[in-house]
């Protein structure tokens, strides 16, 4: 075979997350208000922080933030998960990461499918929170039988798609024409169809077993359930949310505000009641409700290392010991105490090995590249004003903000007992491939980041090592 001008798997992702936020805009409209809200927010933050708006340029995360979004699917085989590992691949996604959602009462695990590598996340930061049906969770055997022969039958994607992802796996890319292709037939697999693949009754069982076992079970395909763009505020957007007619959930998921912006904060609207129709007894479609897909809204901020995710974990464990979000300015009051003993300073978070940074030398550390007398270690290369840093931003998500999110819109009713806990094995058998550890990957960047510095300054490609794991 002659060699081929394949499309980057980089530039599929991206012209993909364009084609998924077109469909959803025009499937849930109130996601094209809610992008215009964010939009009109960060515009606002940017003219009004110009530190940070220069802080984003030096990262790229300012060209990035208007294509930034995330999307959400449930799936019910693991089939169907092991084939959009293999689709996810043909855009450059990867499996990144374990979460168990049996904790908080859904009986769901899931991973991220996102790229891994800065230059590729700086190109698309699109990434699609993935989750697996525990049917082995559901208690009926009769229904469980019943679910499982249902998902069996069904076919979530198009063969077009599918004769694409082989070609893909037997080239190692795919040209031109493919790639314009595949972006439309994979988005097949994500769009909504409001024709279920039930019975009235037979949803009103599997919704009573659990909202989102009739959200999987009961229909074609797994829809994308919502798609979240990236703020700079989202204090600002949750305040906002209802003058746009937008009704947000009570309290937003993860840190408290800070100066500093720490892993993930998450807030979302109410899932939409959606019409559908049932199959009829006699062949008759049957009308009724549905409600599945929302909306959320996101800010990102400083990726943690094992130590300052620990501390994260402890702090927010002993706030939510005490909170509750009947009541939302003292919730954030209190999670504000409790996270005190995080430093809200960026310098102190490094010098504790508390998150990861990217490093960048200056115009003065490269003036000075030939002189004999400069600082060689990394804190004096900082001290003199030769590298400078900025965090590197958080790509993942949180289990507990995730179930935050998942029981804000299947409601608190929806919580079932499952003691059984996680099963990463299970999970990555299904999948067909281990997940990768997202602490290795930013641990990874960051070292990069050195070397690059080390480079410029003429330095030894270890000098600037940090100690392993921070
Ligand atoms: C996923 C809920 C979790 C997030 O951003 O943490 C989530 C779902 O509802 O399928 O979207
Ligand atoms: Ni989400």
């Amino acid at each position: 075979m002659t060699a081929q001008a394949f499309v980057p798997p980089d530039e599929i992702r991206a012209r993909f997350s364009q084609a998924m936020s077109n469909l959803y805009r025009s499937e849930v409209p109130l996601y094209g208000e809610l992008l215009a809200l964010v939009a009109e927010v960060n515009r606002n933050v940017l003219a009004d922080r110009p530190a940070l708006a220069e802080q984003l340029a030096l990262t790229g995360e300012r060209e990035r933030l208007d294509l930034e979004r995330h999307g959400a699917i449930r799936v019910g085989t693991a089939d169907e998960l092991a084939t959009l590992r293999r689709l996810f691949a043909v855009m450059g996604m990867q499996p990144v990461g374990y979460y168990d959602l049996s904790t908080a009462g859904v009986p769901v695990h899931s991973t991220a499918f996102r790229a891994v590598h800065e230059d590729a996340l700086q190109r698309s930061p699109f990434r699609v929170f993935t989750s697996l049906l525990r049917l082995e969770l559901i208690d009926d055997p009769a229904l469980r039988e019943r679910a499982t022969a249902l998902l069996a039958r069904r076919r979530i994607f198009t063969p077009e798609a599918l004769r694409l992802i082989e070609t893909h796996e037997r080239d190692g890319g795919l040209e031109a024409d493919d790639a314009v292709r595949f972006v439309v037939e994979a988005l097949e697999t994500f769009r909504w169809h409001r024709q279920a693949t039930v019975d009235a009754e037979t949803y009103r069982q599997l919704n009573e077993q659990h909202r989102l076992v009739a959200d999987v079970v009961a229909f074609k395909g797994p829809h994308i359930n919502h798609l979240t763009p990236r703020t700079l505020d989202i204090d600002a957007v949750q305040r906002t949310m209802p003058t746009r007619g937008i009704t947000p959930k009570a309290v937003i998921e993860g840190p408290p505000p800070r100066t500093c912006p720490i892993l993930l904060r998450q807030t979302s609207f109410k899932a939409l009641q959606e019409e559908v129709a049932f199959l009829g007894s006699d062949g008759e479609a049957q009308p009724g409700s549905h409600t599945a897909r929302f909306g959320e809204i996101e800010q990102r901020g400083a990726a943690l290392t094992p130590a300052g995710r620990a501390l994260y974990d402890r702090l927010l464990a002993s706030a939510r010991t005490q909170l509750d979000d009947s009541d939302p300015e003292r919730y954030l009051a209190r999670l504000s105490e409790h996270f005190a003993e995080m430093p809200d300073d960026y310098e102190a978070l490094r010098q504790r090995g508390l998150a990861y940074f990217r490093y960048f030398p200056t115009r003065r550390g490269l003036a000075a590249r030939q002189d004999p007398g400069r600082p060689t270690d990394l804190d004096a290369l900082l001290d003199a004003g030769h590298l400078t840093y900025e965090p590197l931003v958080y790509e993942d998500f949180l289990p507990v903000s995730a179930a935050g999110i998942f029981q804000s819109n299947l409601g608190e009713a929806a919580r079932g007992d499952y003691s059984q806990g996680g099963n990463r094995s299970a999970f990555e058998a299904a999948l067909g491939s281990p997940v990768q550890d997202e602490l290795a990957l930013y641990a990874a960047s960051q070292r990069r980041s050195l070397r690059a510095c080390a480079d410029a300054l003429g330095l030894a490609p270890e000098a600037l090592s940090l100690e392993d794991g921070v």
